[in-house]
């Protein structure tokens, strides 16, 4: 069954237009933050008269126990040299089964626990909305489990080919019902983190068919080279544009493939990525953590479109070593 949709495309009133220099610091939430990046999707493409597909509530299993649940979350995957050669020239890779639907039940339900608690008029307020919580984990113990979880924090030592890994933050990112694109970028514009050793593990708490808007890829790696020289722009779509428009001209190839209940996406800070609308009824709930290699400083210049940085990397100052209470080293396991 379809529904009416209504694709939101007008900035977002908490939008401030004090910030008329993107090279100042991001001085608001990050729930403002990503108010702010969604409004510079370029949605010109997406009919507003256009249908929701309706989905049913993924549907309920079994829950795990508490003990099996930290063993699912820390039992070693069996990633291929392949893996980590093919994450190593597209800048990304999706892998299957990482995570038991029992698990990611677990993750769903506490996820949105916490949207009702943080956003108190949660069902009334989230129709078009990209909500985000961060900082999880340091307060809720099931969330932890899953931002710590040596399963993932190895996987992604092993695809950046390094040693010792540490936490920049967890993320749960909810694009709601009707929420339009996520802009084309890469990571390294946002986390102001000294070096290109830095990996998202990005986490569907349910399937993602292409209806819903799955994080999607350009590939090699190397494509960033054709549009790293764009201007960003922070009050209208024109970043966005550009990177699509440059893309298209030079045939990029770009990877928008569904995932599957248990696949899990890792991409590189150098990746370019974008997401499409959530074309159907259900929230779109994802948990994205981000490690990078252990010794990496703060840039000397953090910007706007670093965010909330300083709430993730506390008592550290641009140019010095992140090693705060927030930032564990995730792999080796301590535990
Ligand atoms: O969830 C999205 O739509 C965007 C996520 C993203 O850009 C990221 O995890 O790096
Ligand atoms: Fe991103």
């Amino acid at each position: 069954m379809l529904k009416q949709n209504n694709l939101k495309k007008e900035i977002h009133p908490n939008f401030n237009e004090s910030h008329k220099n993107a090279n100042s610091a991001w001085d608001k939430d990050n729930q403002a933050w990503w108010d702010w990046y969604v409004s510079l999707a370029d949605n010109s493409n997406s009919n507003v008269n256009n249908t929701l597909l309706e989905l049913p509530e993924p549907p309920k299993v079994k829950y795990p126990s508490k003990i099996n649940l930290k063993q699912l979350l820390s039992k070693p995957y069996n990633l291929t040299e392949h893996d980590i050669k093919t994450f190593q020239k597209n800048g990304f890779i999706k892998l299957k089964n990482v995570f038991t639907p029992g698990a990611l039940q677990v993750l769903r339900r506490e996820i949105l626990t916490l949207l009702r608690k943080t956003f108190t008029n949660y069902y009334e307020m989230k129709k078009n909305r990209f909500l985000s919580l961060e900082m999880m984990w340091v307060e809720n113990s099931v969330i932890r489990e899953f931002v710590l979880s040596s399963r993932i924090a190895k996987i992604c030592a092993d695809l950046l080919s390094v040693k010792k890994i540490r936490l920049y933050h967890d993320n749960a990112l909810v694009k709601e019902s009707g929420c339009g694109r996520t802009p084309w970028h890469y990571d390294d514009h946002h986390f102001p983190l000294e070096t290109n050793d830095v990996i998202t593990a990005w986490i569907p708490a349910q399937a993602i068919p292409i209806e819903m808007g799955p994080l999607m890829f350009a590939k090699p790696i190397e494509v960033y080279k054709l549009v790293k020289d764009i201007e960003f722009n922070k009050s209208d779509t024109s970043y966005d544009k550009k990177i699509s428009d440059i893309f298209k001209k030079e045939e990029v190839s770009i990877v928008e493939e569904p995932f599957e209940l248990g696949e899990v996406s890792f991409h590189h800070n150098l990746s370019f990525h974008t997401a499409s609308e959530n074309k159907t009824t259900q929230s779109r709930i994802v948990l994205a953590n981000t490690y990078f290699a252990d010794g990496a400083r703060v840039v000397n210049n953090p910007t706007m479109i670093s965010g909330d940085w300083k709430k993730f990397i506390p008592e550290t100052k641009p140019g010095q070593i992140v090693s705060s209470k927030f930032n564990p080293v995730c792999w080796p396991a301590i535990n």
